[in-house]
């Protein structure tokens, strides 16, 4: 049996590849897993589950079928889709999970996050994340008017490629630092995010604990296969 881990695919209409790539993902692959963990940024951008697209209602539908089947699917959101609700949820049949979640993956105590948590260099992202994961901050933004929330949105993501641009590599990764807090403090096996768009297994303790991060869909589609012998990351071209 095995339990997949995707994360950072950035579900948005403009790119219909992504999401056909991610329907044939879940109906050929995911509807014979354990479980499919999602760990953020499914969407490029969420402002509300009042506002849905082709693509919203596409993914929920597809979810929904999924979690019918008997397959527990778990959702952490990221930096673009932390506003995704209840409501979207329960439509989809998912289930939230804490960013920093611990589970018990086939006997490896693991912890799942999207892994912008850990970006700490980036001090003007952790302002930025600080306030909009604030839940009066997040409540009175839900109460504007659709095209305000799009308007908003879209500024921000304009700020934010502008800044990314000028920030340095090391700036956007995680810190070896917060890292090995989340290692040490929870006696952890494994752990897995996103985020960072570098796919990678790093072995951050030259021993048998691993880092695994997840890659981004925008070329190709990753995905992590974890089952009681081995733990796979592959990226298939979109
Ligand atoms: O997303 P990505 O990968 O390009 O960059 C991220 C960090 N940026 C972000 C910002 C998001 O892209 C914006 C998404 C909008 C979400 C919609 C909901 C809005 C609700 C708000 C209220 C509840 O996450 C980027 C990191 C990078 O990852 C790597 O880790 O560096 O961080 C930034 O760019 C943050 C900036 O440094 C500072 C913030 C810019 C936004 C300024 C706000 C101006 C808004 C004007 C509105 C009128
Ligand atoms: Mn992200």
């Amino acid at each position: 049996m095995v339990s997949y881990f995707i994360a950072d695919l950035h579900l948005s209409d403009e790119r219909p590849d992504i999401l056909g790539a991610f329907v044939r993902f879940i109906r050929s692959e995911a509807v014979h897993a354990d479980a499919l963990y999602i760990l953020g940024d499914l969407f490029e951008v969420w402002v509300g589950d009042d506002i849905t697209n082709h693509t919203s209602q596409t993914v929920a539908s597809e979810l929904k079928k999924l979690t019918d089947t008997g397959v527990p699917c778990y959702f952490i959101c990221g930096n673009r889709d932390f506003l995704v609700g209840k409501r979207y949820l329960s439509e989809c049949g998912i289930q939230y999970l804490a960013d920093e979640t611990i589970i018990n993956l086939y006997g490896h105590k693991t912890m799942l996050l999207h892994g912008d948590i850990m970006c700490t260099l980036d001090e003007d992202y952790q302002k930025f994340r600080r306030k909009v994961h604030n839940p009066i901050i997040q409540w009175l933004f839900l109460c504007l008017p659709k095209f305000a929330r799009i308007k908003i949105a879209k500024n921000m993501r304009m700020h934010s490629q502008a800044q990314n641009q000028n920030k340095s590599d090391s700036i956007m990764d995680v810190t070896e630092q917060e890292v090995t807090h989340r290692f040490e403090q929870h006696n952890l096996e494994w752990m897995i995010h996103g985020h960072t768009h570098r796919p990678a297994i790093h072995s951050p303790f030259n021993d048998e604990r691993q880092r695994i991060v997840l890659g981004d869909w925008y070329q190709q589609s990753s995905v992590l296969s974890v089952t009681a012998e081995e733990l796979l990351l592959e990226g298939d071209k979109l």
